[in-house]
């Protein structure tokens, strides 16, 4: 039953120790220079001063790294320590020549006798996933469907479903699990899963999840661009089953008039937990049919998908829908969460990692308008029929907006071909799912790019070129997408 208690303070991540299965050169012990204990590694900790950290038998002098490597400030988080619970979170560092700029810093040694750290893989419960995900990195899991495969189902099927894992998944045991639904500093209510499914209406909402870096690869071409190096797969379809969160937070009655409702997860790191924020509006909003799912296309949440809880903010872009999510707080502010305020936010051609200042950039919420050709895959060879050669692709825009058409050209925008559209029944403004769409196209006007833009029904369409948009993280990408196919006759 609902539970009214003393919140807990919030958990943040207390790391065990690891146990590594990997071998490196980096951090073996070294004859020409010093030894060091923890303790005295512990006295450097000061950035303004100086910044020691500890890997394996190495001891490291970073100062000069967090100086001139903005974003170098994560390796903070080991500052005066070892640096390895942290780092072995972000495999991504494990390549060779981070290694070689680590031993660059290198001042000292480990004195013989003090503890080293046996790290254990973080990632070891990461669930098995489908060999044909076109996958872009492993730990943390990230990987997209692929791309033809997308206009192969109006929903995408689970296993296919792209995933972005930021940090390990976390294993949530559903029977002990509970919501927490903090109001105030000292109040929250709890809920089981038993209690969400039988207390509040269980709906179902279609809704596509659209990663902010869908298409990025293509940003990549043109700059130096950050990130995961998505095609145009980060976007998958799926029925979404559970609760209302308007329901829920109705329930709990809340006095004080809130603006806010912070979202955190199960995946945490010493930053703490993984979160995001969504303004109230969208939650209490009647058509915003912001839910907490518990099923996935009829089926219980996949672990890669958020088992046992997550939530889904249709419209929004990929990182607000929150996965294996563990506490929502009411609040008059936006969450403080540096997930929250460090990423995902609006950037323009101006902005540098270096001169940006990411607190003072507006938060990403509602989507631009996207199309992508799936069907034929870029360079691919094609068959014709009668002549034609079938096109497929998926169109989206956030905000509810309907697609209202779907375009092809052959002739760098010269000429435009309609598309057939698939259409949905939504109401105004609530569609949250994607458009697919298809276009027969004479051979004869192959022999160039093909491209496609949408236009959705608040007259938002896609910009022809990808220079203006860049921004370094590669984000929104929705300039047309383009491609170029060969066949016998060319
Ligand atoms: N707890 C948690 N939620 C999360 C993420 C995460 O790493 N942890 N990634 C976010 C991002 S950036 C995206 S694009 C979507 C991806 O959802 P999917 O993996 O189910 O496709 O989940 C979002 N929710
Ligand atoms: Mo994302």
């Amino acid at each position: 039953m609902l539970k009214l208690l003393a919140c807990s303070s919030v958990s943040y991540f207390a790391y065990t120790r690891y146990a590594n299965s990997e071998e490196f050169q980096a951090g073996k012990r070294r004859s020409d220079l010093p030894d060091y204990s923890w303790e005295d590694i512990s006295k450097h900790k000061n950035p303004e001063k100086s910044v020691w950290i500890g890997f394996k038998e190495g001891v490291y002098d970073v100062t000069h790294f967090i100086e001139h490597h903005p974003g170098g400030d994560k390796i903070l988080l080991g500052a005066g320590n070892s640096i390895e619970p942290f780092w072995n979170l972000y495999r991504a560092h494990h390549k060779t020549h981070v290694y070689q700029m680590l031993e660059s810093m290198r001042i000292g040694n480990l004195k013989k006798g003090e503890k080293i750290m046996v790290l254990d893989d973080p990632y070891k419960n990461d669930p098995k996933r489908n060999p044909g995900m076109v996958t872009h990195g492993e730990k943390p899991f990230n990987a997209e469907t692929p791309n033809d495969l997308l206009v192969k189902n109006p929903t995408t099927p689970n296993e296919l479903f792209f995933v972005r894992n930021h940090l390990p998944v976390p294993i949530i045991d559903p029977q002990t699990y509970r919501l927490e639904l903090v109001l105030s500093d000292d109040k929250c209510l709890e809920f089981s899963l038993d209690d969400l499914s039988s207390k509040f209406e269980l709906v179902t909402v279609k809704s596509c999840i659209q990663c902010a870096g869908n298409r990025r690869a293509d940003m990549a071409k043109h700059e130096n661009v950050r990130g995961i190096m998505w095609n145009a797969g980060a976007i998958g379809s799926a029925e979404w089953k559970g609760v209302r969160l308007r329901d829920i937070i109705n329930y709990a009655n809340p006095k004080a008039n809130y603006s806010h409702a912070h979202i955190e997860a199960f995946d945490s790191d010493p930053n703490g937990p993984f979160g995001t924020n969504i303004p109230l509006s969208k939650i209490m909003d009647i058509n915003g049919d912001v839910i907490l799912a518990l099923e996935m296309n009829g089926e219980p949440l996949p672990l890669d998908h958020g088992f046992p809880l997550r939530l889904i903010v249709p419209g929004y872009v990929g990182v607000r829908n929150v996965k294996w999510v563990k506490r929502i707080t009411l609040d008059d502010k936006e969450s403080p969460l540096i997930w929250h305020r460090r990423d995902y936010k609006i950037f323009g051609n101006n902005d540098t990692i270096d001169n940006t200042d990411f607190q003072k950039r507006p938060p990403l919420y509602e989507m631009n308008v996207q199309a992508a050709i799936c069907d034929p895959l870029d360079g691919a060879f094609v068959e014709s029929v009668e002549g034609k050669v079938t096109f497929k692709g998926y169109a989206y825009s956030g905000g509810g907006n309907e697609i209202a058409r779907v375009d092809v050209t052959t002739d760098n925008g010269e000429t435009w071909q309609e598309a057939e559209l698939t259409k949905d029944s939504a109401d105004h403004k609530r569609h949250w799912s994607w458009s697919l769409w298809e276009a027969k196209i004479s051979i004869s006007e192959l022999h160039n790019e093909v491209c496609v833009k949408a236009t959705d029904s608040s007259g938002n369409s896609q910009p022809r070129d990808i220079i203006p948009i860049l921004n370094f993280r590669g984000l929104l990408n929705n300039s047309w997408h383009c491609i170029k196919v060969n066949h016998k006759s060319f």
